[in-house]
């Protein structure tokens, strides 16, 4: 039986992970911040008792920005691989707190590695790291690969990009088996509600079920390659599993603009709509509905642009080249776009059918 420990376990991709490698037989440990509030919503599902015995999914507390905590707990597990997926991995909160996220996200990776170089486990344990198409940045080609320049725009970014050098130096340096994944986006019903797809999916259910008037955006015209967090996770595995240790883009090869992804979230309510105005006056209207909200009559304004979701810097436009992950790993994605959006938005709509009959329960 293989073991597994996941940093970041709490988060959409951690929970996919761990059930993914549950399924596949691995005991699975993972590492879990203390909060004030629960914050396993996402794996409360794959908990196990800890009075049991034999338990396969087991959880720590812990944080990235504690090397004594990371030693104590490599130490104790020994895994055969970590995957590296804890991170402040929000890029407009990044400008507002850089020095934190560069010590999770940048530092947090180097005192993993140096762990398992620190606790002589570099010929046992595989390390996954996290890295993102963020690197990217500001547009130097498309479709962007493995060899493309990187050129991060934001304190994420750029943190990252340390994450990713890092994970480069520790497998040259020591000979150890460190990957990255450079993940383009990824979502899911399991997304944050502050991402902007799950943002979208959500406002529309919201509307749909009359408790919601306005969905506020930033940049509309930002291109993005979205895939499904579950095809992705399989992807990260699949890294470690390969007979070496090297770095792949994981994308889907199809870009869409925030606009769009809004226009077919909306049509899955019903609505179609319509577009006036220009920049920070720019306004989304419905211009048809064959449906029963009264949010979403035809006229009514439903998207506004809210400048405090511009970023500094933005990245324009992304599109992936997963040449790489399909010849060597044997990767694809299953889902499409309209098949991710078609998941989040049947999620999102039932949720939000829930909200609607307790809100009536309360009157
Ligand atoms: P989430 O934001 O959903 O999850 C992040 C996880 O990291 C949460 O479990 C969070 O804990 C944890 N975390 C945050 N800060 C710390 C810290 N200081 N110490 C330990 N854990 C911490 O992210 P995703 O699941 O979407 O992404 C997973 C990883 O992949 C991240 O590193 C992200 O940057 C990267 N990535 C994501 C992509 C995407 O499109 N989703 C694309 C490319 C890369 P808590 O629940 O307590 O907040
Ligand atoms: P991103 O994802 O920055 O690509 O990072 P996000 O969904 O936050 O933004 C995507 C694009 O949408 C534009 N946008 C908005 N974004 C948010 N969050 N809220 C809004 O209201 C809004 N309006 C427009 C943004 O400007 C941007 O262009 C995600 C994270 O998961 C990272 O951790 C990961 O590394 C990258 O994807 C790949």
């Amino acid at each position: 039986m293989k073991t597994a420990l996941i940093t970041g376990i709490t988060g959409q991709d951690g929970a996919y992970l761990a059930e993914f490698l549950l399924a596949k037989g691995y005991k699975v440990h993972g590492l879990k911040r203390r909060s004030s509030l629960f914050n396993t919503q996402r794996i409360d599902h794959i908990y196990e008792d800890p009075h049991i015995e034999n338990q396969n999914f087991i959880l720590h507390y812990g944080d990235l920005t504690d090397a004594t905590n990371l030693i104590r707990i490599i130490q104790q597990v020994q895994p055969d691989e970590i995957y590296n997926l804890g991170a402040m991995s929000h890029v407009r909160v990044s400008f507002d707190i850089p020095e934190y996220t560069a010590n999770t996200d940048a530092l947090g990776s180097l005192r993993l590695l140096e762990a398992v170089r620190l606790l002589n486990l570099t010929h046992k344990t595989k390390v996954y790291q996290a890295s993102t198409s963020e690197l990217y940045g500001l547009v130097q080609e498309v479709p962007q690969s493995e060899k493309t320049p990187f050129y991060p725009r934001s304190p994420y970014g750029v943190a990252k990009l340390y994450g990713y050098w890092i994970t480069v130096n520790y497998r040259e340096a020591y000979n150890m088996f460190a990957c990255n994944g450079i993940l383009f986006n990824h979502e899911s019903p399991l997304r944050g509600e502050t991402f902007v797809t799950r943002k979208i999916t959500r406002a529309v259910s919201q509307m749909a079920h009359n408790l919601e008037s306005c969905l506020y955006l930033g940049n509309l015209d930002a291109q993005r390659d979205w895939g499904h967090a579950k095809d992705y996770v399989e992807a990260m595995w699949l890294m470690l599993q390969h007979d070496e240790p090297t770095d792949f883009v994981i994308a889907t090869g199809v870009t869409t603009r925030i606009r769009t992804f809004v226009e077919k979230c909306f049509q899955k309510v019903g609505v179609t709509l319509t577009w006036k105005g220009s920049g920070v006056d720019e306004i989304g209207i419905v211009s048809q509905y064959n449906g029963t909200s009264p949010k979403l009559q035809e006229g009514s304004v439903v998207v506004r642009i809210d400048p405090e979701y511009f970023r500094p810097t933005e990245v324009d436009l992304l599109i992936g080249d997963a040449t790489k992950a399909r010849t060597l790993l044997g990767w694809k994605p299953k889902y499409d776009l309209d098949a991710l959006i078609d998941e989040m938005m049947a999620a999102d709509l039932e949720l939000m059918r829930k909200q609607a009959q307790m809100n009536q329960l309360d009157k």
